[in-house]
């Protein structure tokens, strides 16, 4: 029984500061890893300098009810905040540039349901580095008068390829978090290949390997993993996962843990038996070697389009053109296809895949190899450093 009339003063003052505390734990604590403030005040001042003489408002995403929560990828990358409802204007038309944030105003009731939400004021300021944080009930008039003496106002979709440029050369943070993902989506590789074996379902896989996601700090997959056997190794996208797998099959486990907002994305065959058939070792083969040849080719100043050209190549080469129907690689980052021109030469510090593949439908066998490789001023790191010989496959699946 609560005996409310006998808490003191003293008593409920400290029940106070003890809320606080689980507020403020709640609210710093256990928030996902950012970057250094001033990064993502640099990115402001770089888009603004590209936007001279005009005003960009940006929306944050919208709050749904019971769905995770998810910035609009632009905006978090422009202030690190993810939290729904919120509105930057970046006033590039003063000199210098001006920058608000714009946040709902608390309300005590609703947070009850949500947990707190940072207000306006000076503390949203200290924690995002912006200048001025205002209430949304502030923004027309804020954006009135700097409208004054704009060229233009611009929103997300005139601006979408300028941060897109700037999203694909990473910060040493981006680095990191891209780093963590993957070693975190390699810990999931590795529950793949102890979990698959005759008879197993595909999504017995799928869970395997993401409680290796969650338990190790990931916020989830970076997108739904790909778990796909037998005929189902040669759809590229299959994402069901409900299918037992036969012991003839070799099975596709395209996966990426998502931290810090940042995804990775890394595949491996392998065979469900534990052993390649010669037709299936003979496919795998040519898949790694072309993925080899278009690894080794990776440094700044080659293009995409190189790098496909050097895998396409070697398949084109053993007969197998027609069966390697996608791209080799993409830059991965905030979104897991991450934004940004494909025809732009590469740059240090850019991370992208490299992942031929080859699927032949009427064989049932779909091969594709995909590793994360950063960019570096004189040529390249791989990121994802796991197995993939024959061999080594085989004997991760055999334990
Ligand atoms: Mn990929």
């Amino acid at each position: 029984m609560v005996k409310r009339s006998l808490t003191t003063a003293a008593q409920r003052h400290g029940i106070a500061l003890c809320l606080c505390c689980i507020a403020f734990v709640a609210s710093l604590g256990f928030a996902i890893e950012k970057e250094p403030l001033q990064e993502y005040r640099g990115r402001r001042e770089r888009l603004a300098e590209r936007i001279k003489g005009n005003v960009l408002v940006l929306r944050a995403a919208p709050d749904q009810e019971l769905v995770k929560y998810r910035q609009e990828p632009n905006f978090y990358y422009l202030t690190g905040f993810d939290e729904p409802n919120a509105i930057l204007l970046l006033d590039a038309a003063s000199d210098p540039p001006q920058e608000f944030l714009f946040l709902p105003e608390r309300k005590r009731s609703e947070e009850r349901w949500t947990g707190p939400k940072l207000g306006p004021g000076s503390e949203a300021e200290k924690r995002t580095g912006i200048s001025k944080v205002l209430s949304t009930t502030e923004f027309d008039s804020t954006l009135k008068k700097a409208e004054e003496q704009a060229k233009a106002v611009y929103t997300l979709k005139d601006v979408e390829n300028e941060i897109a440029y700037l999203r694909q050369v990473k910060s040493a943070t981006e680095i990191a978090f891209l780093e963590k993902a993957v070693r975190i989506t390699l810990k999931g590789q590795q529950a793949a290949a102890r979990a698959i074996g005759p008879n197993v379902m595909e999504y017995e896989v799928e869970a395997a390997l993401e409680y290796e996601f969650r338990r190790n700090g990931a916020e989830g997959p970076g997108f739904p993993s790909i778990i796909g056997s037998g005929p189902f190794s040669t759809i590229l996208h299959y994402d069901k996962s409900e299918r037992r797998m036969q012991a003839a099959d070799v099975v596709v486990v395209d996966i990426g843990a998502q931290y810090a907002g940042y995804s990775a994305d890394v595949t491996r065959t392998f065979p469900v038996s534990g052993k390649f058939s010669p037709r299936q070792r003979e496919i795998y083969q040519i898949v790694l070697d072309a993925q080899k040849l278009a690894i080794a080719k990776v440094k700044p100043g080659v293009r995409i389009s190189d790098l496909h050209q050097a895998a396409m190549g070697h398949i084109r080469s053993k007969g197998y053109e027609k069966y390697f129907v996608h791209g080799t690689s993409h830059h991965i980052g905030l979104e897991v296809h991450d934004a940004g021109d494909v025809s732009r030469p590469l740059e240090a510090n850019m991370v992208i895949t490299v992942e031929p593949g080859i699927y032949i439908p009427e064989e049932q066998i779909g091969i594709r190899i995909e590793d994360d490789v950063l960019v570096t001023q004189t040529g390249h790191r791989v990121l994802s450093i796991f197995p993939k010989e024959i061999p080594e496959i085989e004997a991760l699946v055999k334990r």
